[in-house]
């Protein structure tokens, strides 16, 4: 075989394994199927000019003080350029209404139109000075006829009602993590074949863990029993989970999530002591629920710590909600230490007493 016929081949494999090809036979020939399989190419559209950006090191994607967000967040302004970016491809989809982090209410675009987008174009923007993966997530929900009305509405239904979701990271690849309601997929940007090809077939997510990822600095704001779930971790071999626990944590949920979908694992970010922190960090629109959804189509779970994620009534577009997810043995577990304080009475001295970070 010559070099042509090789590259040939090579590209023929591009195709029968690209997204497209995912899009045409898992997204359905009905007309909302096809609908959200032409918005999902125009995210990507989006997401390789927004990596084009990144990687160009370009005055956009230079890091600066800025205004605030809708949630109080400084913006960047590779902030703004990726919001733009991502409004122009919901104006090119058959979007009626786009909720962005970054715009303090929603955009109605064509409200006869029958989806509804939520993003956060850039999340882990805090990240961009110290070169570590960043992403986008995003949620595509139905338009119904009980929406009509007042289409933003359509950004409050709770996330099982998600038609798909996913998210882009732009790190060392870029990469989509998608689901369209029938597993999870990843899916990888090829620059010689210039699109998506499969990367990851099917994810499953292992419902055994031995690392968790959390933000160990807020240690102390946190309730009794997620310091209790984190010392009996951190307790290893000795404690009560008589094995050793690893930790990691990017601090951008995007690359924590990937990781989890790769090996496992648990993300924790619940509510804590913290001025603005009950309710923790992250959104309940388009952060967590897009992660829950692709999260159980992997086998895993996701819940507020309690309750799972994709039941949550959204409050409005920019609620924050605790989050857990990640592996199913482990998140199931955290809900019996949040549910059942009284169990924690039961435990050892050593360890029902003891904060391990106390020296
Ligand atoms: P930014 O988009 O402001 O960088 O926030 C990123 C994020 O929402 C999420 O990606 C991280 O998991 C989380 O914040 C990190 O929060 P802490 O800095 O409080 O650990």
């Amino acid at each position: 075989m010559d070099g042509a016929e090789a590259l040939d081949a090579t590209q023929e494999e591009c195709m029968s394994s690209s997204l497209d090809a995912h899009l045409g036979s898992e997204c359905g020939s009905d007309p909302i199927g096809r609908q959200v399989a032409d918005t999902i190419r125009q995210l990507c559209a989006a997401s390789i000019k927004l990596r084009n950006t990144i990687i160009s090191g370009g005055v956009e994607a230079r890091s600066g003080g800025g205004d605030t967000n809708a949630g109080g967040d400084v913006q960047k302004p590779l902030d703004i350029v990726a919001d733009q970016m991502f409004l122009d491809a919901a104006k090119a989809s058959a979007i009626a209404v786009y909720g962005s982090e970054e715009q303090d209410a929603a955009v109605m675009i064509d409200p006869a139109a029958p989806l509804a987008l939520a993003i956060d174009p850039l999340d882990g923007s805090s990240n961009i000075d110290t070169n570590v993966s960043i992403g986008t997530i995003f949620s595509l929900l139905p338009v119904g006829e009980e929406h009509r009305s007042d289409p933003t509405s359509a950004l409050l239904q709770p996330g099982n009602r998600q038609l798909a979701a996913g998210f882009f990271i732009y790190g060392p690849q870029l990469l989509l993590v998608l689901s369209v309601g029938k597993g999870t997929r990843v899916f990888l940007f090829s620059p010689s074949f210039g699109g998506f090809v499969e990367h990851i077939g099917s994810v499953a997510i292992p419902e055994e863990t031995s690392e968790f990822a959390t933000n160990a600095a807020n240690y102390r704001h946190w309730d009794p029993q997620i310091r209790s779930y984190i010392d009996d971790c951190l307790a290893g071999e000795e404690g009560p989970r008589e094995r050793n626990f690893n930790m990691r944590w990017i601090a951008s949920m995007v690359a924590d999530c990937y990781r989890i979908f790769v090996r496992g694992g648990i993300f924790l970010y619940l509510g804590d002591g913290r001025k603005g922190y009950t309710e923790g960090r992250l959104r309940l629109v388009y952060e967590a629920n897009p992660v829950a959804f692709c999260v159980e189509q992997a086998g895993g779970a996701a819940t507020d710590g309690s309750s799972r994620i994709l039941d949550i009534v959204p409050r409005d577009l920019h609620a924050r909600t605790p989050l857990v997810f990640g592996s199913k043995h482990e998140v199931d577990r955290v809900a019996r230490y949040v549910a059942d304080p009284s169990a924690l009475t039961d435990r050892s001295p050593l360890f029902g007493k003891r904060s391990l970070f106390r020296t």
